[in-house]
């Protein structure tokens, strides 16, 4: 059956076009438990800024002919010594996956276009009924995919992982995978052409081959019902032929053991009441069981944490109780490398440094991150807030950028959600009232509802002052009713006054909601002293979190906050000479590691809080 259904794909895809445009799979979930081959390391590149390889000279895609007589992903070697072959992935330098290409590459720094990468690999299928799904962490902004000679697809969005299906173009040997990643800034995108961090372009993820049975379990949920302590549901989704494999939950530590069968579409949806007494995930106790799924001869583990997270009044309630967010701003960026973060070890740099601020919550800011940072957190008891990257002002008019904002958002959601650490979907950051806008953002919070009833929906919001009172700060906007958590982003004292400003001001916050105040901070050089009324200096920036965070403290549904930054980072808009150099000096910590002497007032901060919330 396998054989024929293959042979007739070669035969449709010789008649009518030998580009073979798959079309993305549905995600696959829960990859680093799964059967993979790695293909990160050392890949072949080719810069592109005028697209050659993509256009012909009448500028068509080639990848869109009958029949191709050009293109890059063709991946031609001259046949003879007459053969023109303008191109050689062979004679091309190579450049680490996953990585971004700027830091690799100094002619690269400011590049904003294409980038062609090639690996060649080997590959046997342990069992010949398996299939193979090549899957991608993330590739800055857009990933054009083709493998042997046929394009597999085309993903948009730079922060979000994406997969193919290749069982039937895989070869035992000497396999040819191509992609071209473009990070061109779009006006239509999401994020679009104006933002404050630098566009890392490239395959800034893991790369592997993804092994699975011809019915396999492709995605899940598993956790704990929203208001029940006592309900563990969720649903499995199988994908092949035989959808109707009866599906069993296992989760041993918990004498759980379920099986459900599923409906003619593969979805299993399950509902488990009865269980030993459970260990609550929390900062405090960051307790994962293993939970076996398992179908046919397939065996899928994963290592759950089960919490719940709720809104109510102006309380956020972990497990029912009273919590404080004492969190903290990051972008994915290692200061120290200067380049997108992407791995464990630098996971492990980044939640060491939260550690020692004494933080129990992080905001990934503004795009989804890696995976590794998202999993080790839930290791290490450190809840997060992700964001879909719907930044400042982007084409709120426009259908295709609602829809490319919200599959960025399913493709995170799809990937996070058995993840009890994440409590936060934030939908966007400082984005302008308005009629389109306020809908779009709506759009958002239905859709990221429909998807997950379980965890709480914010948006970092903006504050303005009321109409002839500057010193009353007000935070009043439409998405404010509709999210759970109000969380706003205030510069008091940076681009909003001097620090002393703080003292005089008053807020005026009518929502019955929880409060968190998603970004305060301002700029410091690390290493430059002088008094706390001299800008750029490790003291200024102390003496203006000591301000923030006595005025914070006042507002009465202050349930948290994650002021920008814990490290200094890139950004093409930070131009001062000796001071920023293009970076944002907003972090806590500078790109040499060195701790700057706000680090030390928000520590103390955080330790005060920490006792008061125990
Ligand atoms: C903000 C933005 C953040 C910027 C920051 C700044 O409000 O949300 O992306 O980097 O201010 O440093 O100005």
């Amino acid at each position: 059956m396998m054989k024929f259904k293959k042979s007739l794909v070669f035969i449709l895809l010789t008649a009518v076009s030998p580009i073979w445009a798959m079309g993305q799979s549905s995600l696959i979930t829960n990859v680093v438990n799964r059967n993979t081959y790695s293909l990160n390391g050392k890949w072949k590149y080719i810069v592109d800024p005028y697209e050659t390889g993509y256009y012909d000279y009448r500028y068509q895609p080639y990848d869109a002919a009958s029949k191709p007589w050009g293109g890059f992903f063709l991946d031609k070697v001259p046949q003879d010594k007459n053969d023109l072959v303008e191109y050689s992935f062979d004679k091309s330098p190579v450049i680490n996956v996953p990585g971004d290409w700027n830091s690799q590459n100094t002619k690269l720094w400011y590049y904003e276009g294409s980038v062609w990468y090639r690996r060649k690999f080997d590959y046997k299928k342990s069992s010949d009924a398996n299939r193979v799904f090549v899957h991608f962490g993330a590739a800055n902004y857009q990933a054009d995919v083709y493998l042997n000679g046929y394009k597999l697809g085309q993903h948009i969005g730079g922060f979000t992982p994406f997969n193919y299906e290749v069982t039937s173009l895989l070869k035992d040997k000497d396999n040819s995978l191509i992609v071209k990643v473009d990070n061109k800034r779009k006006r239509d995108g999401v994020p679009t052409l104006n933002t404050d961090w630098w566009n890392f372009g490239g395959i800034t993820r893991d790369v592997e081959l993804i092994e699975v049975p011809s019915t396999f379990i492709q995605d899940y949920t598993i956790q704990l019902q929203q208001h029940n302590m006592n309900n563990i549901s969720g649903f499995v989704q199988l994908n092949g032929d035989s959808l109707q494999h009866p599906v069993t939950i296992n989760i041993p530590e918990l004498k759980i053991s379920t099986t459900v069968k599923p409906d003619a579409g593969g979805r299993a949806d399950f509902s488990i009441s009865k269980f030993r007494h459970m260990s609550y995930w929390s900062p405090e106790n960051p307790k994962l069981y293993d939970v076996v799924i398992s179908q046919g001869n397939e065996q899928l583990q994963d290592q759950i944490g089960f919490r719940t997270i709720e809104a109510r009044k102006t309380e956020i309630l972990l497990n029912g109780k009273p919590i404080f967010l004492r969190g903290i701003s990051l972008h994915e960026e290692n200061p120290m490398r200067g380049a997108r973060a992407y791995s464990e070890e630098d996971a492990r740099t980044f939640l060491t440094w939260a550690k020692q601020l004494n933080c129990n919550f992080m905001r990934l800011a503004h795009y989804p991150h890696n995976e590794h940072m998202i999993r080790m957190a839930e290791k290490m008891g450190i809840m997060l807030w992700e964001e879909d990257p719907v930044y400042w002002t982007i084409e709120w008019d426009n259908p295709d950028t609602y829809k490319n904002a919200e599959n960025q958002l399913t493709e995170l959601i799809t990937r996070d959600k058995n993840r009890a650490n994440v409590i936060i979907w934030s939908l966007a950051n400082e984005t302008p009232p308005g009629a389109a806008r306020n809908k779009f953002l709506k759009g958002l919070a239905d859709h990221a509802r429909s998807m997950d009833s379980t965890r709480l929906i914010s948006a970092a919001l903006e504050k303005h002052t009321k109409k002839g009172e500057p010193l009353v700060q007000v935070v009043e906007d439409p998405v404010a009713d509709f999210v759970d958590v109000v969380s706003f982003n205030e510069y008091l004292g940076w681009y909003d006054g001097t620090p002393e400003k703080c003292k005089k001001v008053s807020w005026e916050i009518k929502y019955d909601k929880p409060v968190v105040i998603s970004e305060f901070g301002g700029g410091a050089l690390y290493g430059k002293h002088g008094d706390k009324n001299t800008r750029w200096t490790e003291e200024y920036q102390a003496e203006l979190y000591k301000q923030n965070l006595d005025m914070l403290l006042k507002i009465p549904q202050f349930r948290g906050t994650t002021p920008w930054i814990l490290a200094d980072f890139h950004s093409p808009r930070r131009l001062l000479p000796d001071i920023q150099d293009e970076w944002n000096r907003k972090g806590l910590i500078s790109e040499t590691g060195g701790k700057k002497k706000a680090f030390f007032v928000l520590r103390d901060f955080y330790k005060r809080l920490e006792k008061a919330y125990q």
